[in-house]
């Protein structure tokens, strides 16, 4: 095989026929150079970036240290020392990472052979896209939550405008609890409240969204907890899974900024090897808040990219490691099962990786997400949730039906496909804005 006569793997994958240069272009030293000051811009640092990455873009020392030429084996799990760390024949250029092994012995659970491809780090350019304007959250909050709460809002007024309560209007109050997916037992639940002590009496429109605040609000005051990154880890490893489109690599981007606003340097795996445009969406985001990401070619294993993307940032003494992974729905048990290899497979670096297995929910999917839950649940242990697109959907009841049932922590909610639309979720504000209520 003659590598060198190949393009770069970017190349490859967006049909590239030139032959990047041979030799690797100059660049910024890398010890110099990662992960705080990144080697450039695509368009200025490194002009044939995409292109010649592989061949061109030099992993920084600390990366190349793990290399099986310098890595000590007692680091390593036993089944990854020894002879299968073998560097992949001809498949790496100086400076570069080998081909993860791969981790598992099952040749039945590892994805198709495919050739190793380099493992490739993507630096940031130097200065990241400054973030847009930025409207408060609450006013983005309430305007993602409209369609829920103007929909509750025109019946409760509907139904409580200059009429007596009786048990017709709560009863079409509940209906519209469920219609906004609450589920059953907590629309009954508000309801019984609005009744309490009302019965044939009037009750203005605005002291029912005073009682529908307050309920909800104590609905999802227990789960409501952020996310806390444990600084002793290092990284701090968190894998987002969740079916396919329901915002997971959004939600890396929307949480890099965060992170790194907060002061905590980021690495990217680019973990959903199944589509080359995930690879790309990925390394986007990364250019975009500026977060190296790791990633190999398309189809490549995305267990022992995980692998390599971990070692990787410990190498680059990164605060926080977040892989994403390709989307799969809950009913296919392969794709299920690969989930559970790449935790196996990261575990073998850190026993108590992943930290944090946030699970992202589509708002708009309904009584489905109750379901993904589960199964999501089962397959790869669930620590957190994040719930999206709430501003695409009149059903922004289903975080209080996923809360009464499972009681998993709510870290945060995502109204929107801009960086800030999502924010750490806060049970009183989600309570009266999708109320129709002030702030408060
Ligand atoms: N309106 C809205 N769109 C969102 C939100 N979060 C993500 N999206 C959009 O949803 C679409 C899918 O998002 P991705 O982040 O690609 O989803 P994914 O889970 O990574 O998808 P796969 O990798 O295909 O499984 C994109 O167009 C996002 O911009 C949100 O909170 N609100
Ligand atoms: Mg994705």
């Amino acid at each position: 095989m003659s590598e060198t006569k190949q393009p770069g793997w970017l190349g490859r994958l967006f049909g590239r026929k030139e032959t990047p240069a041979e030799t690797p272009a100059p660049g910024p030293d890398p010890a110099e150079t990662m992960p705080t000051e990144p080697t450039g811009t695509l368009s200025e640092g490194v002009p044939d970036f995409a292109t010649a990455a592989d061949e061109v873009l030099p992993a920084p020392p600390t990366v190349t240290e793990a290399s099986p030429e310098t890595e000590p084996e007692q680091d390593l799990p036993e089944e990854l020392a020894g002879a299968d760390l073998e560097p992949v024949e001809g498949m790496q250029p100086e400076g570069q990472v080998p081909a993860a092994p791969e981790p598992e012995t099952a040749e039945a659970e590892a994805p198709e052979a495919a050739e190793a491809s380099p493992l490739v780090i993507y630096q940031p350019p130097a200065e990241p896209e400054a973030p847009a304007e930025k409207r408060g959250w609450w006013s983005r909050l309430t305007g993602g939550l409209r369609r829920t709460s103007s929909a509750l809002s025109d019946r409760v007024t509907g139904l409580f405008t200059k009429r007596k309560l009786d048990a017709d209007t709560l009863e079409e109050l509940e209906d519209a609890l469920i219609q906004a997916d609450f589920g059953l037992e907590t629309a009954t639940r508000i309801a019984e409240a609005v009744g309490k002590g009302r019965y044939e009496k009037g009750i203005a429109p605005d002291e029912v969204r005073a009682i529908l605040a307050a309920e909800v609000e104590r609905a999802l005051d227990p789960v409501a907890e952020p996310l806390v990154v444990d600084t002793t880890k290092k990284p701090f490893v968190i894998l987002m899974i969740g079916v396919n489109g329901a915002g997971k690599t959004t939600t890396i981007g929307k949480l890099t900024q965060k992170f790194r606003a907060q002061g905590h340097s980021v690495m990217l795996a680019a973990g959903d090897t199944f589509r080359a445009a995930a690879i790309e969406q990925l390394k986007v985001w990364g250019e975009r808040t500026g977060a190296p990401v790791v990633a190999r070619a398309q189809g490549s294993d995305a267990a022992g990219l995980a692998f390599d993307a971990l070692q990787a940032a410990r190498d680059a003494g990164s605060d926080i490691l977040m892989i994403d992974t390709a989307g799969r729905l809950q009913n296919k048990a392969g794709l299920m099962a690969e989930l559970e290899k790449v935790i196996r497979v990261i575990r073998k670096l850190d026993e108590a990786a992943p930290h944090a297995v946030l699970l992202v929910l589509d708002a708009t999917v309904g009584q489905n997400a109750l379901s993904q839950v589960e199964i999501f649940q089962k397959a790869a242990g669930v620590t957190g949730l994040v719930m999206t697109k709430l501003d695409g959907t009149a059903r922004g009841g289903i975080l209080v039906a996923l809360a009464a049932k499972f009681g998993l922590p709510v870290h945060f909610i995502g109204v929107g496909e801009g960086v800030d639309d999502l924010e750490p979720f806060a049970a009183r504000d989600f309570a009266r804005a999708i109320a129709g209520l002030d702030k408060g």
